[in-house]
């Protein structure tokens, strides 16, 4: 009983080999569990170079010490791959029964290797490991999939299914579970589809390895409480993420018009107000009572679950401003599995791309029908324009050339999420330096820069806090694995977290520091796979990967408000850039240096990269 498994299930579809991987007792401490086991499974057993929808990638399903545990809002669960989308690594954190399931299952993760020869589906019911024809699935939406696998299941199963995007090998299809959660921004869902394997059933019910069960229940109850009494509990139980759209729109950050503004006209139309005002229910994900998933009944009758990511993305980044026609286009991205994030950048690249006449196939800024459509036709790759759109903007910007790359609103392939960051040199290096392409998830440092830092100065401190946020939501959260929103919204003590890994593994040296030595032990590691993979490529790791978009640099902000003509500035970009490095201990190209790996134990890495550079 030491608050894991020590087993991950393997699966060979090639082979149909079903067998336990017994990782070695160090992990434990050297990476905790999540997107800790998640890298070092890559770094350690992916040939370098595969191409990543090709049988030989790694598709790996993490849980950590904490998973599925009855403490505050723990049913997370990483789900990762070399990604087809950046070529580097990629993962994304999804709330799902599978968390807990698999906890209770007996193993820490699943790695998937191999290709089936037709569609299957994983179920594992404890140690009952099997592989079931899927055939009859291959081809529906993930609603359909989920509904079909709970008939044979039940309930209580946890499921991780793809819609169509990911059959199709959309570079930015997800992974969806429990009818309203999404998780693989970098096209994992789309691994998942090049495997052939349709969805993974999870039902366990065996005794969950916790050294400390009565101090993880009472520090648990205790959580859940302080929880409910927090100050913004009622505000957040209303409106959930969407609260933060009308601060975008006040402070000129919502993406608007696929980015060239940072103020939308009909916000009101789409803000947390008006969410808490028409929607129809709420769900949350299991084991937490903060219920984030705000329904609304959308134009097409359908329940749409909307965060505030999904709004901006699909509504002022587009030009539309109606909630019910921005939930019908996110439920079709549910149901198909797509990335709303990505999926609203590549629309909005295509509206930008029509706004300068270099297409003989327009979109118009608001048309909702012609939008609508093209969803349809990117996730069956159905034409010749869906199937450059199902690659992403980096993609679509090579393709279109010329003015092109500044409609690309990417870093390393990723789309941004909603944060316009035209002024906001902070949150465009968070984005830039993110570890698996633009996502906000790592350092969402903009409302700390905003607020509490002269806007768009490019202060050191910036660089620091990029690290401190970094370290605690992309190294503490994303391993543990739980999910972070009781911290960040509510006020819920990290102090905690080194707690309950006491309680959970026994080992009483867990405190935030140690913690915070994983997490960037797990940073050096993730990135020093990028350099690998690059390499492989013939392409040398340097700074300019580290670059935001570059409509930040090359255009001023346009439309209304008081942010009117900001832009980034390059030098001084580049030196937060540098000073971000040497904070991390990497070199003037980003790439770790050998005292940096030694301190974090990483010799070996460090002696990999060497025969390299
Ligand atoms: C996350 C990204 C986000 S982040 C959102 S809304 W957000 C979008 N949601 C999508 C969706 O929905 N459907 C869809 N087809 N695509 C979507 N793409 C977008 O995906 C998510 C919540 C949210 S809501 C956030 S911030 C927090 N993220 C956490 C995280 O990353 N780690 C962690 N330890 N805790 C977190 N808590 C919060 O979880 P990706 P989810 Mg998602 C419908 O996974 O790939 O990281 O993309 O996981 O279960 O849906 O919860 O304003
Ligand atoms: Fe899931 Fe939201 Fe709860 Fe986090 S706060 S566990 S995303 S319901």
């Amino acid at each position: 009983m030491t608050g894991y498994h020590g087993k991950l299930l393997q699966v060979n579809l090639n082979s149909n080999n079903i067998s336990d991987f017994v990782y070695p007792e160090s992990w434990k401490d050297d990476y905790i569990g999540g997107r800790g086991f998640a890298v070092k499974i890559l770094w350690d057993q992916l040939p370098k170079g595969v191409d990543p929808l090709s049988p030989e990638n790694i598709l790996i399903f993490s849980i950590g010490p904490l998973s599925g545990l009855t403490l505050p809002s723990s049913s997370k669960m990483v789900v990762a791959a070399k990604s087809p989308l950046t070529g580097g690594y990629g993962d994304g954190n999804l709330g799902t029964r599978a968390s807990p399931m698999l906890k209770k299952a007996g193993y820490d993760g699943i790695i998937v290797t191999g290709k089936a020869e037709y569609p299957v589906y994983l179920l594992i019911n404890n140690n009952n490991i099997s592989l079931e024809d899927a055939r009859n699935l291959w081809g529906k939406g993930t609603y359909d999939t989920e509904a079909a696998l709970e008939k044979l299941y039940g309930k209580k199963a946890g499921f991780l299914t793809i819609g169509q995007g990911g059959e199709n090998l959309v570079k930015y299809a997800t992974i969806r579970s429990q009818e309203g959660r999404s998780g693989g921004r970098p096209g994992i869902g789309a691994v998942m589809g090049s495997k052939n394997l349709k969805a993974v059933v999870v039902l366990g019910n065996q005794q969950l390895p916790i050294v400390d069960p009565e101090g993880v229940k009472k520090l648990g109850k205790e959580g859940y409480r302080t929880i409910k009494k927090a100050g913004m509990y009622e505000h957040w139980m209303a409106q959930g993420t969407t609260m933060v759209l009308e601060w975008c729109h006040e402070t000129s950050t919502l993406p608007t018009l696929n980015f060239q503004q940072g103020q939308f006209s009909g916000f009101k139309n789409l803000d947390g107000n008006e969410l808490a005002r028409v929607k129809t229910t709420q769900f949350g994900c299991p084991r937490c009572n903060m219920q984030c998933g705000m329904v609304i009944k959308d134009e097409a009758g359908k329940d749409s679950e909307l965060d505030y990511e999904n709004i901006g993305m699909l509504g002022p980044n587009l030009g539309i401003d109606d909630l019910k026609k921005v939930g019908v286009l996110n439920w079709l991205a549910d149901d198909y599995g797509l990335d709303t994030i990505s999926l609203g950048s590549v629309l909005g690249m295509m509206g930008e791309a029509s706004q300068h006449n270099i297409l003989s196939e327009k979109v118009n800024w608001g048309d909702f029908d012609k939008f609508k459509e093209l969803v349809t036709r990117i996730s069956f790759r159905s034409d010749e324009l869906g199937n450059l759109l199902a690659e992403g903007t980096k993609r679509m910007a090579d393709h279109w050339g010329g003015d092109a790359i500044n409609w690309a609103i990417q870093v390393k392939g990723l789309e941004c999420s909603a944060y316009n960051s035209f002024s906001i040199p902070g949150m465009a290096l968070s984005f830039a330096t993110s570890p698996i392409g633009a996502h906000h998830k790592d350092a969402w440092v903009i409302s700390y820069e905003i607020n509490e830092t002269n806007r768009d100065s490019y202060e050191i401190l910036k660089a620091e806090k990029v690290i401190e946020l970094q370290r605690i939501r992309g190294g503490m959260f994303e391993s543990l694995t739980t999910c972070r929103f009781p911290w960040i919204e509510l006020g819920y003590s990290l102090d905690n977290y080194p707690k309950f890994l006491h309680q959970v593994t026994g080992n009483s040296n867990w405190d935030l520091n140690q913690v915070f030595k994983v997490a960037d032990r797990i940073y050096s590691l993730i990135r020093s796979f990028w350099v690998r993979e690059f390499h492989s490529e013939g392409i040398e790791w340097n700074k300019n990967f580290d670059y935001p978009p570059a409509k930040w640099f090359n255009e001023e902000l346009a439309g209304d408000g008081p942010y009117k003509g900001a832009k980034l500035d390059r030098t001084k970009y580049d030196q937060l850039l540098m000073e971000y490095y040497n904070l991390r201990g990497w070199n003037e190209n980003g790439i770790p240096k050998s005292e940096t790996l030694a301190k974090l134990d990483l010799v070996d890495v460090d002696n990999y990269l060497k025969t390299l550079i």
